[in-house]
């Protein structure tokens, strides 16, 4: 059955659906046909849907408006109908393409994708090729979709990316439609397997990997467990919210589904070829096949199978000139060293074997070293007793489905590997381990002396169900996912996670915070408790979340405190709340509610140079940008000014900056100056905890940190493994050592009112007094400042009065010399934050 959709589609793949050569008489270009599963079952839709098709064309065309020919009159294939109109072929240079596809693609993620990280190579050039070579292919489909804009008015054109090789164009994709007003729909399906989370984390840039697949609305893998291996993946690496029931992933307030798409073949197709092909000529009526059709790589387990064939000789002498084993291997990436080394291996196996065991009428091994035409490989299909498709890791496998197709003779037996995915839904083929040599080649001679009525019974099951489940059905499933069905199968309402609820926390915080918790909360402002606005006095907490950080803070053992990049005095007026600590200047001063103050030094020569640079920025601002002075630093916000002159405004206040001397912190949309010590919001949350609960905070407070900024990651990363931690962020790729994302200040709300339901229970203090802090420098105080059991009560200093009162000037070294002399209170049970978001780097 024909399958329409209802969007038209841009195919982008790392190849067109036909390759380009030159015709040896005329020397013009020419289509040379690449028939596989993919081109049969998408080529007709993107012809259908006068879609397009983004690819490389195997040739590395000097010229990038070179003219692709039209199909022959007289062609067959399915790509006969694509017009060269509908083809956008990728030119790249050669180098790059080379360190794109062969340096990347099958150096790194061929492998390790195949749960083989020892062949992997990771280099950071090779990765550059690939997000240079994404982006490009990024770019024309860009250029598809413009065209679909035009010739398909008011349709939304549905974009389909393919592969390991297109798993950083979506962002690209997007953002660029975004910007031109230009609605899509985009798909991903990997046609390999998705590893484990084990394998994931090994490449380095694996965060960006992920958010680059992420960027899409529905991504396919053939099965349910590959599924489950990303979506573990985007929590435990992201910090994603996922759905696993559903299979659904939460990325920057976007819910992406994930769908078990299980591809198949044109089961009809390889019926009708197999009821026609030619008879496979055999040595004697008695002779039994063996076979093994595939592409020669080491994911295949070549190797494997040969030795199991070996064994099987040597284990049952009596099949000697009775079996052969035909095995057809196609030629794949001959230039690299690796396949090389398969091959001559294969070849010095099959030629000791065929040595060793050859009569003069037979040789047990029939090696094809090459590509076979349709019927022939139908044929092959139909006249083998056993087709062994024993890959050591497979996507899918399409071999083990055609050949089931073709079995319209004789029945024959399929061994296939469970490391295959077609292994998890073949169940009636026999499933062998290719590493188990012995019971592999018992496996083979159960095979090849089964009994009719069992191989017949084995194979109608496995028929029927290809036959039900062919291409078309799978091309069916994943428009389904999309909605762009046009038939009666209409698709019931797509996926959605829920906006963000409080319940969600129990996940995030259930073990970590309990009604016994001590907890430290520590969170920053602007973007994480305030949504962000055009000028910071417009910055306002919302009503909401100011009654309910004011409950928490009233509420016995929570300690809470605003670490913002604005001044203490200005953070401190904006919150307004008493009984917490303000850290203001991204730490830089440290005020408590007992009115104990912390102000680091900073030099006075970068004093005298923040004074010049405040007057000179201020000559040059135009309308919508203004200095603050914070102190010891000061921020140029550039936010409100008109989009055209912002290149010129930051342009030069870069160069005043550099003029200065003073380096420059960027924020969101401003240029901060910082004073040069190694201080940051890192070193300031940990200075906070350690004066607040003692140096061994980390035994005995439950501590979370929220944040939304550049300048928040430094405490994420002082804190990690010692806190639970949040980044507040919508951003497409974005790098964070938080343990999970918030899409907004909403989440954060959510956050705040779950942890005030699960700490509910505590009575507040009589008029909101109790002690939260450990005054350093008054009394000299040894042990924590409230023990889990017996919170002290002693009256609160008014934090609104001047903190003027007990001021301490320390620097770095002076610090940590304070800290060293606090004596270490005794330990109490161990508070390590949940496990689940485990992190290799950062
Ligand atoms: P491949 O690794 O290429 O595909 P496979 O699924 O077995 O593996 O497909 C091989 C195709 O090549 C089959 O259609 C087969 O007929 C054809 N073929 C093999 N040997 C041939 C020969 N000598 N001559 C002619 N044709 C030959 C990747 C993934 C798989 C996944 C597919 C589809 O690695 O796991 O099943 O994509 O998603």
């Amino acid at each position: 059955m024909k399958v329409h959709s209802t969007s038209p589609m841009v195919v982008v793949a790392n190849r067109l659906p036909f390759r380009l050569g030159t015709d040896p008489k005329t020397g013009k270009l020419i289509r040379l046909q690449c028939a596989g599963g993919l081109v049969t079952a998408v080529a007709p839709v993107v012809v259908e849907t006068q879609g397009l098709w983004v690819g490389w064309s195997g040739l590395h065309l000097e010229d990038n408006n070179v003219e692709i020919p039209e199909a022959d009159p007289n062609d067959q294939t399915p790509t006969a109908g694509l017009k060269s109109s509908q083809v956008i072929p990728v030119t790249v240079h050669k180098k790059l393409f080379d360190d794109y596809y062969n340096g990347c693609c099958n150096a790194t993620f061929w492998p390790l994708f195949h749960s083989m990280p020892d062949r992997a190579l990771f280099q950071a050039d090779k990765w550059e090729a690939y997000r240079e070579v994404n982006a490009e292919f990024a770019r024309l489909t860009v250029m598809a979709v413009q065209r679909l804009s035009e010739t398909h008015p008011g349709s939304v054109p549905l974009v389909w990316l393919h592969d390991y090789h297109m798993m950083l164009a979506a962002n690209t994709i997007r953002e660029k439609c975004d910007e031109l007003n230009l609605p899509i729909k985009m798909a991903f399906f990997l046609h390999i397997p998705f590893p484990s989370w084990d394998i994931v984390r090994l490449f380095p840039w694996d965060d960006e990997l992920l958010q680059g697949i992420l960027g899409c609305d529905s991504i396919g893998f053939h099965i349910e467990d590959y599924c489950l291996n990303f979506i573990d993946c985007c929590q435990r690496r992201l910090g994603c919210r996922v759905d696993r029931q559903q299979m659904l992933v939460e990325h920057n307030s976007r819910t992406v589904t994930i769908n078990p798409l299980p591809i198949s073949i044109p089961y009809d197709r390889f019926v009708e070829l197999a009821e026609k092909a030619p008879q496979v000529v055999k040595n004697n009526p008695h002779e039994q096949l063996l076979l093994g059709v595939d592409r020669l790589d080491y994911t295949k387990g070549l190797v494997h199978r040969i030795k199991a064939f070996e064994t099987l000789l040597n284990k049952h002498p009596e099949l000697i000139e009775r079996v052969t084993f035909l095995q057809v291997a196609v030629p794949s990436r001959t230039d690299v060293k690796e396949y090389q080394e398969l091959k001559e291996e294969l070849d010095q196996m099959i030629g000791r074997i065929n040595g060793q065991f050859s009569t003069p009428n037979w040789s047990p091994i029939r090696y094809i070293y090459g590509c076979v035409s349709q019927d022939q490989l139908a044929a092959f299909y139909r006249d083998s007793s056993v087709a062994v498709v024993t890959p050591l890791r497979d996507g899918m496998n399409l071999v083990a489905k055609e050949f089931v197709a073709c079995q319209t003779g004789e029945p024959g037996v399929l061994i296939l590997s469970p490391f295959a995915g077609a292994g998890s839904s073949m169940h009636e083929a026999l499933h062998v381990n290719p590493y188990e040599t012995n019971e592999f080649a018992d496996t083979i001679y159960r095979a090849l002396t089964m009994p009719k009525d069992e191989r017949e019974l084995r194979m109608k099951h496995l028929r029927r169900r290809e036959r039900e489940f062919d291409v078309n059905f799978w091309l069916r499933s994943f428009l389904k996912t999309v909605d762009c069905l046009s038939d009666e199968e209409k698709s019931a309402a797509l996926g959605r996670l829920l906006p963000m609820r409080e319940e969600d926390f129990t996940e995030f915080l259930g073990s970590y915070v309990t009604e016994s918790s001590r907890l430290a909360l520590l969170m920053d402002y602007d973007g994480t408790l305030a949504p962000i606005a055009p000028h910071p006095d417009l910055a306002e907490m919302p009503a909401e979340t100011r009654r309910v950080l004011e409950r928490l803070a009233h509420m016995p053992d929570v300690n809470i405190a605003i670490i913002s990049g604005r001044s203490m005095a200005n953070v401190r007026s904006m919150v307004g709340i008493e009984g917490i600590t303000y850290a203001g200047n991204h730490g830089f001063e440290i005020l408590h509610p007992d009115g104990t103050l912390f102000m680091h030094p900073v030099p006075h020569e970068y004093e005298v140079q923040l004074e010049a640079l405040k007057k000179r920025l201020e000559e040059i601002c135009v309308e919508g940008s203004w200095v603050e002075n914070k102190g010891t630093g000061i921020a140029f916000h550039y936010r409100e000014v008109p989009g055209e002159k912002v290149t010129s405004l930051t342009a030069e206040a870069q160069k005043v900056f550099k003029e200065v001397g003073i380096p420059i912190h960027e924020s969101q949309c401003a240029f901060e100056a910082r004073p040069p010590v190694t201080w940051d919001k890192g070193s300031a949350a940990i200075y906070i905890l350690r004066t607040l609960f003692g140096l061994d905070w980390c035994d005995r407070v439950s501590t979370i940190f929220a944040g939304d900024d550049k300048t928040d990651e430094d405490a994420m990363r002082s804190l990690q493994g010692m806190a639970v931690t949040f980044r507040v962020t919508r951003s497409q790729n974005l790098r964070t050592a938080a343990m999970h994302r918030l899409p907004s200040t909403d989440a954060v709300l959510s956050m705040l009112k779950w942890i005030e339901r699960r700490l509910g229970s505590r009575l507040p203090h009589v008029n909101g007094v109790r002690s939260r802090t450990a005054s350093m420098s008054s009394n000299g105080n040894r042990s924590p400042p409230h023990s889990p059991t017996t919170p002290h009560c002693r009256s609160r200093t008014n934090s609104r009065s001047e903190p003027s009162k007990q001021m301490m000037l320390i620097n770095d070294k002076l610090y940590h010399q304070y800290i060293a002399k606090l004596a270490s209170p005794a330990r109490s049970a161990s508070r390590s934050p949940p496990q689940s978001p485990t992190r290799s780097t950062m």
